[in-house]
């Protein structure tokens, strides 16, 4: 072979894998891996479901707010993934959601109904085989909607956030008996329905992050927990329109936290991933306000504050 032939034949070879990419087809996606759906009779105007082993056999079950029936369903697990027929808990007026824990510390996972109509929750202590104590009432906030279950004040005790659709947020702090005594009132901002719990800010105190569907609202706020019980306001996130709830996960492993809200209008959700570590940073060695790791960053639909850098892409979201 002369050396003339040689860049012939390296076009001829590029313009064969040139050919050769462009015929190749797409792979199909994946069929869909779920079979079909299997029906289970709850009460009107289901608005919640949760999941927790409430009868202590190490298998999941089920509990559902019916909105207007008043009362909460329990779907215990068959431990095939099946569940049997539902026991029913009564509560106040329209439960909107459910929160779980075991706040008398006697290992069994009680549950709190939060009562849109009458303004508090039923506290339902756990007492074993599907049972549960006539509900404590405590008196929350305006039309409450969501909590969050945590210790917020480090004495080992779950405490509970619940936001009420009235702009309040109100912080139970638990006394590990099955009691709380009341905490703080909070303004989380206009029409509070969703609100979470993590380490956000990275100084070792858990903090709240809260989605405030009020009019117009493209708003989701953090509040630093000051690890006592009291929290004091951070950045505001800009999501997409009326954001309504929100997840944390840790979904690009990184070891820190990154939160998703689910915007009630405009048919998507936005995705807040952290920032890397600046070179500079000190590492976090210490519970001080100081070591704050760097502010999440949004990645899909949404806009952020001046702290906040923009946002990459936009992503609309279609029911499978
Ligand atoms: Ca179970
Ligand atoms: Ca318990
Ligand atoms: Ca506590
Ligand atoms: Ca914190």
């Amino acid at each position: 072979m002369t050396n003339r032939s040689l860049p012939v034949l390296t076009a001829i070879f590029l313009f064969l894998l040139f050919l050769e990419a462009g015929c190749v087809k797409p792979e199909p996606p994946p069929p869909n891996p779920f079979r079909e759906p299997i029906p289970y009779a709850v009460g009107h105007s289901p608005s919640f479901v949760g999941a927790a082993d409430l009868n202590q056999d190490g298998f999941l079950d089920l509990a559902v707010a019916n909105t207007e029936d008043n009362n909460v369903f329990l779907l215990i697990n068959n431990k095939d993934g099946s569940f049997q027929d539902p026991v029913q808990l009564k509560t106040g007026r329209q439960p909107r959601s459910i929160a779980f824990g075991d706040f008398n510390e006697d290992g069994k996972v009680d549950l709190a109904a939060l009562n849109n109509d009458e303004d508090n929750l039923s506290l339902f202590l756990n007492q074993g085989h599907v049972l549960f104590a006539p509900p404590v009432i405590y008196e929350v906030g305006r039309a409450p909607f969501m909590a969050t279950v945590a210790d917020f004040n480090g004495d080992r005790h779950l405490d509970m956030a619940v936001v009420s659709r009235y702009d309040r947020l109100m912080i139970l702090l638990g006394k590990g008996n099955g009691t709380f005594e009341n905490g703080l009132v909070l303004d989380p901002g206009a029409i509070p329905t969703g609100i979470i719990s993590g380490l956000f800010n990275g100084d070792g105190f858990l903090d709240l992050a809260i989605a405030n569907n009020g009019p117009g609202s493209h708003e989701f706020i953090f509040l630093w927990g000051r690890g006592d019980g009291t929290f004091e306001k951070g950045e505001k996130g800009t999501a997409g329109m009326n954001p309504l709830s929100l997840i944390s996960e840790d979904f690009n492993q990184d070891g820190r936290p990154d939160i998703v809200v689910v915007n009630g209008l405009g048919d998507s959700l936005s995705f807040f991933s952290k920032r890397k570590k600046a070179a500079t940073e000190r590492p976090v060695t210490s519970a001080r306000r100081e070591d704050r790791s760097p502010p999440l960053r949004p990645i899909l639909a949404g806009t952020v504050s001046s702290i906040w850098s923009s946002p990459t892409a936009a992503a609309r979201i279609s029911p499978f």
